[in-house]
């Protein structure tokens, strides 16, 4: 059963499973693991009544010496409509092309040029499509040239064991092949120093394992206000489509 959408659901699992078969020939099979977040928010972890943790990340690293499955190719969508990115979190293998379609009957762009790779999509017109391939690990903080509001995160692993948390913080990760892990956790909200990630092992005897509870603290968070491409405040705006977005 899957909890949450992945984006292993646009790659083959035929091509998984093929590949897991020769690489671990003989070996055992595979494990789904099965975990847990809560987030402290007013004073106490309030599970089941925290805030929406459906944004959450979650992937396993294989620690040194572990043996990896490559991350297969994938392509997937984050949609610009209603002045909205869609979804507003997204994780993805190392390779993965993103297409940004542009749903509005408006200009869009997109650009990231904080920290994770740099890109800049400038302007595209209602109704077209563009898109950047992911080459390295890292956090993609996304966001359009000339709507303030808009903005989006895109989580780039190093690893095929990526996935999305439900609203509740738990989350499941399927077909991970026997070896040792470190859990990682990404929170948009996350105030406060991150805990060291915790090991998870996988044994080929494995068939569940459940990972120790995450925790995270949401504790006195505030939005982080962003500048335009050019390091700018925004301008007032302005969805007049001759308007370039460029500083004045
Ligand atoms: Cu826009």
């Amino acid at each position: 059963m899957r909890l949450s959408p992945t984006y292993f659901e646009f790659l083959s699992e035929a091509t998984l499973i093929i590949t897991a078969a020769v690489m671990f020939a003989g070996a055992g099979m595979s494990a789904t693991i099965t975990g847990d977040i809560e987030a402290m928010s007013r004073g106490q972890y309030s599970h089941g009544q925290q805030p929406d943790l459906s944004d959450l990340v979650v992937w396993l690293e294989p620690a040194k010496g572990s043996a990896t499955v490559p991350i297969q190719a994938a392509r997937v969508k984050l949609l610009q409509k209603n002045k909205t990115f869609t979804p507003h979190v997204l994780v993805i293998g190392v390779g993965t092309t993103v297409d940004f379609p542009n749903a509005d009957p408006i200009f869009h762009s997109a650009f990231s040029n904080y920290n994770g790779q740099l890109f800049d999509l400038t302007l595209y017109p209602p109704g077209t499509t563009k898109s950047v391939r992911f080459r390295r690990p890292g956090i993609v903080r996304v966001f359009c040239n000339i709507h303030p509001a808009m903005s989006a995160i895109i989580v780039v692993v190093d690893t095929p064991y990526g996935t999305k948390a439900r609203a509740d913080g738990r989350y499941q990760i399927a077909n991970v092949v026997p070896g040792k892990y470190e859990l990682h956790v990404f929170d948009e909200r996350a105030t406060g120093k991150a805990e060291s990630p915790k090991q998870i092992v996988v044994t080929e005897e494995d068939s569940e394992v459940q990972a120790p509870l995450e925790q995270v603290s949401e504790q006195g968070y505030v939005p982080l206000s962003h500048k335009n491409k050019y390091g700018l405040e925004y301008p007032p705006e302005k969805d007049a489509e001759s308007y370039g977005g460029l500083p004045r």
